[in-house]
């Protein structure tokens, strides 16, 4: 059985350049596999703490001590020894970015010396011992607005949402019209964060009627409002506006509609008027956090929830919050971060829970294309 000798965390560059850190780990044999993390622009307040790298790096040997000698498939056993010597609800001593890598190094290396695809062996974590392969559908980034991109649409992600199936048709559909509306804004086309366009809309009226020329038979619509960034939130005309979006087009996604903190009553009549007919889905809200989660379950505001380790800080915290999201029937979407890395493992985590929705961005750009090919290459499989 594979025994962790090393830990190691470096300093690498990231989204466009910026620096982030790699978690390595090395068994007895000095087999090893490694973790990339990325990081969040739009963060909710309970996010687990982002340590910056310079100081991250130092925690290698603090890690090594830690874990040395467990054994790699004991994952439950390796993130809790890190959760209880970090000792804080948001990884403020460790940082949560420093326990994530270290976390999933440890899963890819038990993966691979089990001779196991990454999907499947954390398929077995989290409830699916056998893989049963239902593709996920994109929520593909079209129009970004909000702290991703350089113009005044005060939503941050328009996404569209295909009728087809397979990721690979999906991709095939979505890249189509992606490139139509390329064609369109010629050389006024600039990208936000996450590789959909900036263009300068001057309203939100305007680009949704864009994206609705776009739809073919069975296409949707969402949206990431990312409330919390937009400036003089008034969340009357917000719960007006999301309904008239549901009346007009063939909306199926709302993220983070509201603020996190002080409007529970909006989520609320949002998920009394809406609930049945489309997603109410918390991300700052619930920050991949089983605690969070558990605060809002009886209160009845939201039906699908964003998961993203790095909110968190460890596997086994993200799996508990994926099977309490599915005891409780609620959507689960896998979802990368606006500061990302060429990492693929969320494409391997998304197949592992069977995730309804998978939010990696536009194509265009590196950083996200690696997660699709990844899903691709898992797709072939099935
Ligand atoms: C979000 C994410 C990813 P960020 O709000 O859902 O799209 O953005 O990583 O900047 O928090
Ligand atoms: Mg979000």
């Amino acid at each position: 059985m594979a025994k962790i000798q090393k830990i190691e965390i470096q300093k690498v560059l990231g989204f466009r350049s910026s620096e982030t850190i790699k978690a390595s780990v090395f068994d007895e044999v000095g087999e090893s596999a490694e973790a990339f993390v990325a990081f969040g622009k739009s963060e909710g307040k309970y996010e687990a703490k982002y340590l910056e790298p310079d100081k991250a790096v130092l925690k290698g040997d603090e890690l090594t001590k830690l874990l040395y000698g467990f054994d790699l498939t004991d994952q439950a056993g390796i993130d809790w020894k890190m959760i209880e010597a970090d000792g804080t609800f948001q990884k403020d001593v460790l940082g949560g970015n420093v326990m994530l890598g270290a976390s999933v190094a440890c899963a890819k290396l038990a993966a691979k010396t089990q001779k196991k695809e990454l999907f499947a062996y954390l398929g077995g974590m989290v409830g699916q011992e056998t893989i049963v392969y239902k593709p996920p559908k994109i929520l593909f980034n079209i129009i970004e607005g909000g702290v991703h991109a350089d113009n005044s649409l005060p939503i941050q992600e328009h996404l569209l949402i295909s009728g087809k199936s397979s990721i690979k048709d999906q991709i095939v559909a979505l890249d189509k019209v992606f490139d139509s509306l390329a064609v369109k804004f010629g050389d006024g086309a600039e990208f936000g964060d996450e590789g959909g366009f900036s263009y300068r809309f001057q309203s939100e009226d305007e680009v949704f009627s864009l994206i609705n020329q776009q739809l073919e038979n069975g296409d949707m619509v969402g949206i990431d409002a990312a409330a919390n960034n937009i400036k003089n939130f008034d969340p009357e005309y917000y719960l007006g506006y999301y309904q008239k979006l549901l009346k007009e087009y063939p909306f199926l996604y709302f993220e983070d509609p509201f603020p996190e903190e002080g409007f529970d009553e909006y989520w609320q009549k949002l998920y009394a008027a809406i609930g049945d007919k489309a997603l109410v889905v918390g991300d700052d809200l619930t920050v991949t956090n089983p605690k969070k989660l558990k605060e809002i379950l009886d209160k009845k505001m939201i039906n699908g929830i964003i998961i993203k380790p790095d909110q968190v800080g460890t596997l086994t915290e993200t799996f508990e919050t994926i099977k309490l999201a599915r005891e409780n029937n609620l959507k689960i979407a896998v979802s990368h971060r606006s500061q990302e890395t060429n990492d693929d493992f969320l494409a391997d985590l998304a197949v592992a829970c069977n995730a309804d929705f998978v939010k990696f961005g536009a194509f265009y750009q590196g950083e996200r294309l690696a997660k699709y090919n990844r899903l691709l290459a898992i797709e072939s499989q099935f």
